[in-house]
């Protein structure tokens, strides 16, 4: 699958993606499929990908072949049907019929015939088929809940078990401490955070962050720093300039929210970062930094423009939030990682190894020809070692 998925018709990967190109907005139905607009790379750092998704009923039926294959662990299948969908969502038009698709990387037969059964019938008899799999919608409850992934949510299923509440009356299951708060919190952050609360987050931890030291910096990453409205937790950046300055800050942080009783749960990972072993660090998806996972009380008075009066009873609401506190002077790696998407970081990682014969992940910028190491101050000093034009973060929508 994945082989023919790969096998394609890849367009040549130094073509200049179509927004770059004319300067009028084309008509959406207008485009004719062997137009020039249609020079998509099978890159996503070379296409810009806003929030505006023409053809989302075509890739969230992908995205749910995608999802399906996640859950039996099938990666390759799971990454092609990703792929698939990342490139339709760049995408300036709506696709009206088959043939408009076959100038398009990344969308092999199988893409095409779910693409071909939705303009033919309306809906794709494969993804149908996956939505009323009990499987696959009993993976998709189990895998909600913070801290439960495919293999501990497939065990589940294995045994029989079909419900959340299933899960916590089963005394034969031993819930780690992750999954125990996320059982705890489920209601609350299974909802959507909206910017609103997330800005609020960002003051909580601005403040307590500033009475370690006051040169810090707070960024807000993620989903949010690419515009959406929503998102499932929020992701901060915090950084100290000076060697070394950052150390310590999140125990801070942490010992600081929990004695404003507001910690509700918090998972400290200490930094495993090495810059004297870096030539020999493994280029790996999971950072080294100094990093939390929380969840956090936020009272409802806190947020702009919420009223402060309770709801069920209660005056707040159970946040995820990440912290990350990279060194000052890995800031630009850690940001351009943290920003996402996820689909445009595994391309940016894939164009440096494929096109550049270089190493990227968030930590560093390696270039194996000259074995070097590229210095960033900023994401477009990354971008420029990468010989790419700079997208915004509101364009990697990927
Ligand atoms: N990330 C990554 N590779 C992963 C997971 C995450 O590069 N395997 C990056 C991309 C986004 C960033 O970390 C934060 O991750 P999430 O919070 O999971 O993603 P998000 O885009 O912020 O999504 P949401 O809006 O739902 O929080
Ligand atoms: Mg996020």
């Amino acid at each position: 699958f994945t082989q023919s998925m790969r096998a394609g018709r890849p367009l040549p990967v130094e073509t200049e993606h179509w927004i770059q190109k004319p300067s009028v907005q084309p008509e959406p139905e207008a485009v004719p499929p062997d137009s020039p607009w249609f020079t998509v790379s099978q890159y996503a750092c070379k296409r810009r990908t806003t929030l505006h998704n023409h053809n989302k009923i075509l890739t969230d039926a992908l995205e749910v072949l995608a999802e399906n294959y996640e859950f039996i662990e099938s990666i390759g299948p799971c990454l092609g049907f990703r792929r698939a969908a990342s490139v339709l969502k760049s995408l300036p038009v709506p696709l009206r019929n088959i043939s408009d698709i076959e100038r398009l990387p990344c969308l092999g037969p199988e893409t095409k015939a779910v693409i071909q059964d939705i303009f033919e019938c309306g809906s794709s008899s494969k993804v149908e088929e996956v939505l009323t799999d009990e499987r696959y919608r009993t993976l998709k409850i189990f895998t909600s809940v913070f801290g439960v992934g495919p293999k501990t949510a497939e065990k589940w299923y294995r045994k029989g078990l079909r419900r959340l509440e299933q899960i916590t009356f089963d005394t034969s299951i031993h819930l780690n401490r992750m999954q125990v708060a996320g059982f705890q919190h489920y209601k609350d952050i299974s909802k959507p955070v909206s910017k609103a609360e997330a800005e609020a987050v960002g003051r909580i931890i601005k403040e307590i962050a500033s009475s370690f030291n006051g040169d810090v910096t707070i960024t807000l990453t993620g989903g949010f720093r690419r515009g959406k409205e929503f998102g499932h937790d929020v992701d901060f950046l915090l950084t100290v300039p000076g060697h070394g300055k950052e150390d310590g800050l999140l125990p801070a942080v942490i010992d600081q929210l929990r004695s404003q009783g507001i910690l509700l749960y918090s998972d400290f990972q200490e930094s495993t970062f090495d810059l004297s072993k870096l030539p020999s660090c493994r280029f790996e998806a999971m950072d080294h930094f100094q990093k939390c996972f929380l969840i956090v009380k936020l009272k409802n008075e806190q947020v702009d423009g919420q009223q402060a009066e309770q709801t069920c009873g209660r005056d707040w609401k159970a946040v995820r939030v990440d912290l990350v506190a990279p060194p000052a002077e890995r800031y630009a790696f850690a940001l351009l990682g943290w920003s996402g998407s996820t689909q445009f970081e595994r391309d940016l990682r894939r164009f440096a190894r494929l096109e550049r014969n270089m190493m990227l992940d968030n930590h560093a910028l390696f270039d194996k020809t000259t074995n070097t190491f590229l210095q960033a101050k900023t994401e477009e000093d990354i971008f420029t070692h990468l010989g790419l034009d700079y997208i915004e973060p509101w364009q990697r929508n990927a």
